[in-house]
């Protein structure tokens, strides 16, 4: 294969062996890579309803056929794996020099099973594979993992980390990447822990053969080339992802104290100029010329990389307005490993269930040492954190009371930071997104407030989240490249096959892109009917209770909420266009259709829920 390495490096850490196998053109034809290579490794390999903190588990980094080469935004990679917070599907996506060395040691996967009988470190340099004693990185959180790796290994290494909250195997660890990179919200970051993996780095020296390399090359210096002259370029410089918030603001969409409100009274403080005002420098991922990480000086004088994303679930959804304050409780989540969408909610809900009594914590809105306090008790699993780093999900069924209606998830994974009261296109993004509320893989929020339609629950709505999930859950998390040109420049699309085609030679139009991307949509689902079994229904779809049951108490969409039937039979029109019965399943036609016939007969085992 070209493009393709056709290599998966196997590492099992119980028994301390690594081997590499080869993987069929057949699969990556179909899956591609990264996300799609990811859920077909684990539907054929993965034992059922194996302990997602367990041995069995498997730990997917998986890269993408056009990683490392020299065309824009190329340095990502997918990290996969039954996850802890849900019990089903889980990836992220991170940007990382280990997703361009990873590809460049001969690789295009590493599976971690097994677990070390103390901690260690895996480190690959081309073909040598090596499982090193960690025992002295055990518990040093990520900032100070990643220097003595670098001191140790050289400042070119790609890591792959966990700080405290991964070892404690918190639900809301995320794994961790050249201070600043993190990815893996559903709990990638315990799964390491659980398997007493400190890191994983590589340093990789060879070539990776293309088709057509020296039309790779021409097409990749176009694409950079074109990049910083589209006319949204100098704003996206200079203030990246946080424009979102004062249109999320203006839009009456901004997640406010725990999303029970849309708008934030001190917004001037933590919105987009704020931030660029704060900024000392940009950092990014590799094969990047549109570098988005602002980088600011935190309340205790130390950087911390800030996206709309961070800023909103802890500020805002704190009731906190002190951007240096944010900053802080920013850094603390990217040295502790903590995913900060995650520790956000799990933040807000702490606060919302203390001031209803319903637990006995010392903590109110806007409360910054408070809320740090509890960033590391959570990291820690220490405390209240114990209960609270389980998830906003898991945090509420203990509880009881009225808290599991306001414990902002989807199938265990805290939302993002979008409030859906009056949004019933992103509630439904949110309510399929494949691995539980996650913005990544639909975010229609932006068309949806401009459309006209708003607050409807028409088909279009439908159409567009399959569309949205087609081209960012589809090509861009399996060719893993970032979305970032496209979504925020206009990038054409176009561009990816002819990428993909130079890489492998193998020619798609974007229709078939859009086929693999259900291909992959409908394994995924198909995983987490296996993995859920009789605990599988159509209200795993439906988003947080609250959109329904607390109308907006202020602003200018006062009284807004979801409606439950209207919901529902949006929900309909979804499962209907793709192909998927009244339950949410992929049919036996559907999956036939998409090319999984074989892996629709192994599902016929698992399908019957009535
Ligand atoms: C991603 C999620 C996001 S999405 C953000 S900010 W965003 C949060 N970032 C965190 C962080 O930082 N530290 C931390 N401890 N926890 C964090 N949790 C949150 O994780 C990220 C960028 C961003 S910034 C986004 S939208 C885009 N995401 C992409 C994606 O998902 N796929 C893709 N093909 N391209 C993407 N490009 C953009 O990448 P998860 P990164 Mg991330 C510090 O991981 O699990 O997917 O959750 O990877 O390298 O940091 O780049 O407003
Ligand atoms: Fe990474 Fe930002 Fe560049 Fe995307 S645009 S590759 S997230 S630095």
């Amino acid at each position: 294969m070209k493009g393709w390495n056709g290599k998966i490096l196997r590492i099992d850490l119980t028994k301390r062996t690594t081997k590499i196998t080869n993987y069929s053109e057949d699969i990556a034809k179909r899956f591609i890579g990264g996300r799609g290579l990811a859920v077909k490794l684990l539907w054929d390999e993965l034992p059922q309803r194996a302990d997602p903190l367990g041995p069995e588990n498997m730990l997917i980094f998986a890269a993408g056929p056009y990683t490392a080469y020299s065309v824009p935004n190329s340095g990502k990679m997918v990290v996969a794996s039954k996850s802890p917070l849900t019990g089903g599907y889980g990836d992220g996506n991170l940007g990382t020099r280990a997703a361009t060395n990873m590809r460049k040691c001969g690789l295009d996967a590493v599976v971690v099973t097994g677990k070390a009988d103390k901690p260690v470190y895996i480190s690959v340099e081309d073909e040598k594979v090596e499982i090193l004693d960690a025992g002295h990185l055990w518990g040093k959180d990520s900032y100070e993992t990643e220097d003595w790796i670098y001191e140790k290994h050289g400042n070119a290494t790609g890591v792959l980390i966990i700080g405290p909250s991964g070892e404690s195997l918190c639900n809301i660890a995320t794994v961790v990447a050249q201070k600043g990179r993190a990815g893996g919200r559903p709990g990638m970051g315990a799964i390491m822990g659980s398997k007493n993996l400190k890191a994983v780095i590589f340093n990789g020296s060879k070539e990776i053969p293309a088709a057509e390399p020296e039309l790779l090359k021409s097409l990749g210096r176009e694409g950079f080339n074109k990049i910083p002259k589209f006319d949204a370029f100098p704003n996206w410089k200079r203030v990246g992802t946080m424009m979102a918030a004062d249109m999320m603001q203006t839009a009456s969409a901004l997640p406010t104290r725990n999303f029970s409100e849309g708008q934030f009274e001190y917004i001037e403080n933590v919105n987009g100029d704020a931030v660029h005002e704060a900024t000392v420098t940009q950092r990014g991922c590799p094969n990047c010329n549109m570098i988005c990480g602002n980088t600011m000086i935190d309340s205790e004088g130390r950087e911390s990389e800030l996206d709309y994303e961070n800023v909103t679930m802890l500020g805002p959804n704190i009731g906190l307005g002190d951007l240096k304050q944010v900053a802080t409780l920013n850094r603390i989540c990217d040295e502790l490993g903590l995913d900060t969408i995650g520790a956000g909610s799990c933040i807000g809900f702490a606060m919302e269930c203390a001031n209803k009594g319903l637990v006995d914590l010392d903590i109110t809105w806007g409360d910054f040492e408070g809320a740090k306090k509890l960033l590391y008790e959570m990291a820690y699993m220490e405390g209240d954190g114990a209960l609270f780093g389980k998830g906003t999900r898991l945090a509420a069924q203990e509880i009881g009371g009225d808290a599991p209606d306001f414990a902002i998830h989807v199938k265990g994974l805290e939302v993002s930071a979008y409030d859906c009261h009056y949004c019933p296109g992103m509630a439904l993004s949110f309510g399929t997104s494949p691995i539980g509320a996650h913005h990544k893989d639909a975010w229609v929020i932006s068309w949806e407030i401009s459309s006209g339609i708003r607050g409807e629950y028409g088909p279009e709505k439908a159409d567009k989240v399959i569309e949205f999930q087609r081209i960012r859950g589809g090509l861009f998390e399996t060719l893993v490249g970032c979305r970032f040109p496209w979504i925020e420049l206009g990038y054409p699309l176009e561009d990816y096959p002819k990428y993909l085609e130079a890489a492998t030679g193998v020619k798609m139009t974007l229709d078939d892109l859009w086929k693999m991307g259900d291909r992959v949509y409908a394994l995924v689902r198909a995983f987490w009917v296996r993995e859920l079994g009789d605990k599988w229904n159509r209200k795993m779809d439906y988003p947080p209770v609250r959109w329904f049951k607390h109308p907006l108490p202020s602003g200018p969409l006062k009284g807004k909420h979801l409606d439950h039937e209207k919901y529902d039979h949006l929900l309909s029109f979804y499962y209907d266009k793709r192909g998927w019965d009244e339950h949410g399943i992929p049919t036996d036609k559907t999956m036939k259709d998409l090319s999984l016939s074989e892996e629709a007969k192994e599902f016929a085992k698992y399908r019957k829920l009535d």
